[in-house]
């Protein structure tokens, strides 16, 4: 059987193989048994289920480039998620097949009074290593669940996951580079490029203060391994509490510069409406729009969905994850009512305000019928999940608080 990616000589290559042989069980699989299947809880929500390299079967929303969802149920009685199990997003086909860790290089440029050229071992050696635990999720995740229902990638849940990041502080890269007068931005630039060259390179840009706050980096590990070839390998920008689109795989340039970046991924994709809920009347278009950037507070019940059978007058456990931008978790809270009383949820181990946190807690359904679950989380700046869902077109930063209704016997 070919391994999912192969170590010759050193070279990590993603086999054509792998994405051939993804791509024709994509197909084959639209006649395939149940089990290769999965089902998102929206309309057109059927799914294949394939293993692509590196990744446990995952769901699929395109082959080519791969886009994957992690299923949601691998959520449950986790923290971490694993890096076989971790969501996969690109914007083109084109990227890397073949990546040498010895003649990998991250360029640094621009208005720089030292450009460098760093090679994977002078990022480990050179640079103090530095560890984060931190939420990756895509601007799109849940975007299947808007009402109306907008364009773009139908995501469930499952385009997010925590992982514990380790590298060097952009800061300190940067502050090597010696960023001269006047610098405004920082743009990131990976190595996978639009087919045939049309359609604009997949760049982003921060604000030079973000880039030297100490906590953005350059991670080469992911949970302890290298970062796999689908999420990134050999390096990862790393943009904690921002949504995902920030975070450069297969990072190679970086450059400083003296403007507002002008590229197309940040002044016509990714931006959000300029109001104060971030949203917009649903069904109207957005005028006035800024570059999106946080995410909102979410949590999630992991072990219980709209399928499940809980017995009536017996403590029934509930658990689940709660993360936001970085303020951290304070305190979720559990109905069982559709909203109507709370109890607070038992917080878990807490391995950083970047992190999701664990909570769970016992209730006791007080008689039968169909439960309506919800959790809200709080920020430790008193930031919450909304109780009706904003809404703007893109589909970006849904954050309202969810709901399961299971039924108690
Ligand atoms: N080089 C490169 N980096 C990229 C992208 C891309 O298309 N190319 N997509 C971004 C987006 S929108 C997301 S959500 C994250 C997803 O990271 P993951 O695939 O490791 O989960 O990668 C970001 N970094
Ligand atoms: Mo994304």
């Amino acid at each position: 059987m070919a391994t999912n990616h192969d170590q010759v000589a050193g070279r990590r290559k993603l086999l054509a193989l792998g994405l051939a042989g993804a791509a024709s069980a994509s197909l084959s699989s639209l006649t395939a048994a149940a089990d290769n299947k999965a089902v998102l809880p929206f309309a057109y929500g059927e799914r294949d289920l394939i293993a692509f390299p590196e990744k446990k079967p995952m769901i699929v929303l395109t082959v080519r480039p791969p886009q994957l969802e992690t299923p949601f149920s691998n959520f449950d009685n986790k923290v971490i998620t694993p890096n076989d199990e971790f969501f996969v997003r690109y914007h083109w086909n084109g990227l890397p097949t073949s990546i040498d860790p010895q003649t990998y290089r991250l360029k640094i440029g621009g208005n720089v009074a030292k450009p460098l050229e760093l090679s994977l071992n002078d990022l480990k050696t050179k640079f103090t290593a530095k560890k984060i635990v931190a939420v990756n999720q895509c601007s799109g995740n849940s975007r299947g669940f808007f009402e109306p229902r907008v364009n773009g990638g139908q995501l469930s849940n499952g385009a997010m996951g925590n992982a514990a990041w380790v590298g060097v502080p952009l800061k300190d890269i940067l502050k090597a580079a010696n960023p001269g007068q006047g610098a405004k931005q920082v743009s990131f630039d990976g190595l996978d490029k639009p087919p045939l060259g049309d359609g604009p390179d997949f760049v982003k840009a921060l604000d030079i203060d973000h880039a030297l706050d100490g906590e953005v980096m350059v991670a080469y590990q992911m949970n302890g391994a290298d970062i796999p070839f689908l999420n990134g390998y050999p390096i990862k920008l790393i943009v904690p509490g921002y949504f995902g689109t920030y975070w450069i795989k297969h990072l190679s340039q970086i450059n400083v510069i003296n403007d507002v970046f002008t590229g197309f991924w940040m002044a016509s994709a990714y931006r959000i409406p300029d109001t104060d809920c971030q949203c917009v009347e649903p069904g109207t278009p957005m005028t006035k729009t800024i570059p999106i950037n946080k995410f909102g507070v979410r949590s999630f019940i992991t072990n219980l969905n709209d399928k499940s059978v809980v017995p009536v007058g017996k403590a029934t456990l509930v658990r689940g994850i709660a993360f936001d931008s970085g303020a951290g978790i304070k305190q979720v809270r559990f109905s069982q009512d559709g909203g109507k009383n709370w109890v607070a949820a038992k917080l878990g181990q807490d391995l950083g305000k970047y992190s999701f946190r664990p909570w769970s807690l016992e209730f006791k359904p007080a008689q039968k019928g169909a439960l309506d679950l919800r959790t809200q989380a709080f920020n430790a700046a008193g930031e919450t999940q909304p109780t009706n869902a904003r809404w703007n077109p893109p589909g970006y930063m849904r954050n309202v608080i969810e709901s399961i209704v299971v039924t108690a016997v």
